[in-house]
């Protein structure tokens, strides 16, 4: 897979590909990710990057002609056909569904917008689409590009180990994670549940899968409704319900 980023900070990307999972991507030669910088391409003595908005109010607009160039000598060097993503507040939400989607592709570029955004020219010309990471505001579009290459790298083949991507075809999938324990088995007075000590791996499975629907129940409700439940998992989660004094799912 191969990433371009169009960005005013292109250490800022260099620094946040470096460690981990992405890092050892990086490194492996699975994942290439290159910087442009459209300071690079400003043409004036200053080497202007933004402008003012055309009807004045408060804050700068990333000045076209350098954007544009940028975006061109990355398109440049991905494969054809890769799609031209900018980051930004008005873009459709960011879900591990589009993270899969895009983990498929040979390649794709990501534009990281900073002060007020973006010439609207630029997204109708040039954009393929835009994306948000989620319903607050950051101060520019660096930090969504890494959370999507994060995202996408860890599902490319051969960037997580085997114990890392087993937990991706667990029953897991849609569900939160279940409650996570490891040494001592008692700490401070509070002791690690009982079933997870024995050796009975059914009666973990049942556990673990029980937690899971139970907790997602009770925290992100809108998860369960975007799920459809087998038989068992119905009766775990009426058995998790009836557990803690709660309704379960109609
Ligand atoms: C919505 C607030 N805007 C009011 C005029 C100002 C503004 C805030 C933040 C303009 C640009 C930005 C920079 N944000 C991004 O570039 C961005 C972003 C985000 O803020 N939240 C979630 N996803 C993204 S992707 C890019």
């Amino acid at each position: 897979m191969h990433i371009e980023v169009v960005t005013l900070f292109p250490e800022l990307i260099r620094a946040g590909l470096a460690e981990g999972v992405v890092g050892r991507a990086l490194t492996g030669g699975l994942l290439r990710v290159g910087t442009e910088d459209p300071r690079a391409f400003a043409t004036d003595a200053h080497r202007t990057v933004d402008d003012r908005p055309y009807g004045g109010g408060p804050g700068m607009v990333m000045k076209v002609e350098p954007l544009g160039s940028a975006i061109r000598a990355c398109a440049g060097r991905l494969p054809r056909g890769s799609p031209v993503i900018g980051l930004s507040a008005q873009g459709r939400p960011f879900t591990q569904q589009l993270a899969r989607r895009l983990a498929d592709l040979q390649g794709m570029m990501l534009v990281a917008g900073r002060y007020e955004g973006f010439d609207q020219r630029v997204v109708d010309e040039l954009f393929d689409e835009e994306l948000s990471i989620g319903d607050y505001v950051v101060s520019g579009g660096e930090l969504p590009a890494l959370v999507v290459i994060d995202a996408v790298a860890r599902l490319l083949p051969g960037v997580l180990g085997d114990a890392e991507s087993a937990e991706q075809d667990s029953f897991g999938d849609g569900l939160l994670d279940w409650p996570q324990y490891t040494r001592p088995e008692i700490w401070e007075g509070h002791v690690v549940p009982a079933v997870l000590q024995g050796g009975n791996h059914a009666a973990i499975r049942r556990w673990r899968l029980k937690q899971a629907l139970g907790r997602t129940w009770q925290l992100r409700p809108d998860l369960l409704s975007a799920r459809a439940l087998t038989g068992e998992e119905r009766a775990l989660l009426d058995e998790y319900c009836a557990g803690v004094g709660i309704d379960p799912p109609r």
